[in-house]
Formats: structure tokens, C-alpha cells, sequence
């Protein structure tokens, strides 16, 4: 069940919209360029979005690449939703490829259900979760937020899903927890990419025990009011606003309470460009590029990357005291 919560990230003027009249209305504000450029995301798609109807998608998408019912059409910004077709075929997955347009016709047949969630470690009620049991025993929201990328593009996603903090007071984290460590589904049958031994999968990362308990910080499990498409992260994935989007990870099957900072495969692969925190910060450039602005998809042009992804009222004070360009 979507139910919507007022929180001061969520839009003041958010109302029930139907999906036709949603899209008819953004197909109006939004104006030629943005489909023009939607277009040209999919033309450069692999064969199986590429066959997909170009255009909108709520008028000649195929079942399962159509956007459900969603209640905001913008984020808290005013800046409008990603279309639902750029979310689901312009991806970051190196389980499957490294190619963004790769991502989705090889994760297609990704098996999703049967699957189990095993929150464990530092904790008093240590638990194995099925899929199921998390949709339904925490009231599923709509949380409109900003993704962006440590390469320079962002997108506007309305995520269905709960905060994480739901889950971690049923498993009552001990005293001693201090982080909190995630991995993704290693299965090099079902993918590719971890056959290959450029990475040392699984994918890991790690969030600080306050940072996991904000209220920003979501289990997504789905986007635009439909379950999550394996090349989101199907069937549950971290998705934390405020920090580049490789923070946010896929496929989640474990979920480790700890007392030590993890270390995560990004971090791993390349210490020096990758650190533990990666809040999104203008500032602090990448080694290899800047940071101070990006492109969002769908949008001609750049924009100003905004300090913690405009999320700086709601966590900055997590960050009191730190140094931002050395815990980076
Ligand atoms: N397991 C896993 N999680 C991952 C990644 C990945 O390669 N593997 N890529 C990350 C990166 S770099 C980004 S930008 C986001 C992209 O999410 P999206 O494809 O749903 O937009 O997922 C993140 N989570
Ligand atoms: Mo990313």
C-alpha cells in the first residue's frame, strides 16, 4: 500500500494525479527538447529496449516498461520526475555490464522472487526477511528523490519503498554497532559481470549506524509505483540521497551490523578517487574530473551540483566537525 507522508522534503503541493493526465501535463511542461533527448537515450539502446516503442511510455510501452500511479510530479526543487524510460534503460550495474545501456537486456531474466533478505550481526533480533514480508510489513511510501552519479549525471526518481530505520528497530541494533555493512547477490550463473575478476565481488557497501538510521535513507522497492526491474536493483536496493549514487546499492541480501567502518568495493577498487562517505559536495572534485555541476538526463545543458545533493537541512548535521574534503 503507497501511503504518502509529509515530511519537508516531500512537495508542499503534492496531489493524487492520474497517470494520463500526469504524463499529458508533463508532456506539456516539459516541452520537445526533453523528448528529443529521451529519444536519443533509447536510440542508443541495446537491442531489447531498442525495440521497445520510442516515445512516451504510457502511450506505446510494452508491459513492465510502463510507469504505474505515482502522486508527485515534481521533487521538493520543482524540477520534474526522470521519464520512466531513461530510469530503466540508463544504468549503473557492473554485475551485468559496464555498458549503462547493457544493463537492462541482460538482467531481464534476473530470478528476483524467491529471495531473502538476512539482517544479522551486531543485533539483538537477528532475522531472515523474505522479500514479501518486507513489502508488507512496512507501509510502502513514495519518496520522490535526486540521483546522482561520482560521473556527472543525475536523475529525478520517485522510489516506492520504506526507511531503513523501520527495519533496524525491529532487529534492535546492540550497543556496540557503530556501521552498518550491505552486500549484493553473488551469482555469477545469472551475472555476467562477476565472472570477470575486475572487481572483488560481491558489491559491498557501508553506511555509519546515524547515517543508516536518517529518515532519508530508504529500501527501495520499486519506482514509479511498480516493483523495482532487476536493472534497479530488483527486488530491494539502499538508496541514499544525499551521497553519490554508488552509496545506493542493488540487489541486497545481506544486511551486517558492525563496529567497524566497512570497507566497499568501490573503495577497494580505487582508495584514492572512492571514499567511505561520498557525500555528494560541489567542492571536493573528483581526482579525474569536476563535481560542481552535472547533466541531468532528459535536460540540454548542465546545472549546478548542489552541496549533499540539496539534502543540506536534513543531513549536514550528521557531518558537524568533519572535515568534508579529507572524509570524503
Ligand atoms: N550492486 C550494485 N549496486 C549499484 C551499482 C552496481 O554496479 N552494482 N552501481 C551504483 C551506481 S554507480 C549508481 S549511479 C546507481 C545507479 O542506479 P540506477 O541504475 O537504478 O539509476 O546504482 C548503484 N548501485
Ligand atoms: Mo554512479
Amino acid at each position: 500500500m503507497l501511503i504518502k507522508t509529509r515530511k519537508s522534503y516531500d512537495i508542499s503541493s503534492a496531489e493524487i494525479t492520474p497517470e494520463r493526465l500526469y504524463l499529458s501535463r508533463r508532456q506539456f511542461i516539459k516541452g520537445a527538447a526533453a523528448l528529443s533527448a529521451t529519444a536519443l537515450i533509447a536510440a542508443a539502446c541495446s537491442p531489447v529496449a531498442d525495440n521497445a516503442p520510442r516515445g512516451r511510455a504510457a502511450t506505446t510501452g510494452t508491459e513492465g516498461q510502463t510507469p504505474g500511479a505515482i502522486l508527485a510530479t515534481t521533487d521538493e526543487l520543482g524540477d520534474p520526475l526522470t521519464d520512466y524510460q531513461a530510469i530503466v534503460s540508463y544504468n549503473n550495474y557492473y554485475e551485468f555490464s559496464i555498458e549503462k545501456e547493457g544493463v537492462a537486456p541482460l538482467a531481464q531474466n534476473f530470478v528476483t522472487s524467491p529471495w531473502q533478505v538476512e539482517v544479522y550481526g551486531l543485533v539483538r533480533n537477528p532475522g531472515v526477511y523474505d522479500i514479501d514480508d518486507l513489502r508488507t510489513r512496512f507501509d510502502q511510501e513514495e519518496r520522490v528523490y535526486r540521483l546522482r552519479c561520482v560521473e556527472a549525471w543525475s536523475m529525478v526518481i520517485p522510489w516506492v519503498g520504506f526507511p531503513l530505520h523501520k527495519l533496524l528497530d525491529q532487529v534492535e541494533p546492540l550497543a556496540e554497532a557503530t556501521h552498518v555493512r550491505f552486500e549484493t547477490l553473488y551469482d555469477p550463473q545469472q551475472m555476467p559481470g562477476q565472472r570477470r575478476r575486475s572487481f572483488n565481488w560481491p558489491y559491498v557497501e557501508g553506511l555509519r549506524l546515524d547515517e543508516a538510521r536518517h529518515d532519508l535513507t530508504l529500501l527501495a522497492t520499486g519506482i514509479y509505483g511498480k516493483p523495482l526491474l532487476p536493472q534497479n536493483g530488483a527486488p530491494v536496493r539502499l538508496v541514499v540521497p544525499w551521497k553519490y549514487g554508488f552509496k545506493s546499492i542493488k540487489s541486497i541480501v545481506k544486511i551486517e551490523l558492525v563496529n567497524y567502518q566497512p570497507v566497499s568495493l568501490w573503495m577497494a577498487a580505487a582508495p584514492n578517487e572512492y571514499g567511505f562517505y561520498a557525500n555528494v559536495n560541489p567542492s571536493v572534485p573528483h581526482p579525474r574530473w569536476s563535481q560542481a555541476s552535472e547533466r541531468r538526463i532528459g535536460e540540454w545543458g548542465r546545472r549546478d551540483t548542489l552541496l549533499f545533493n540539496g539534502y543540506e537541512a536534513q543531513v549536514a548535521a550528521l557531518y558537524a566537525g568533519q572535515d568534508l574534503r579529507r572524509d570524503f
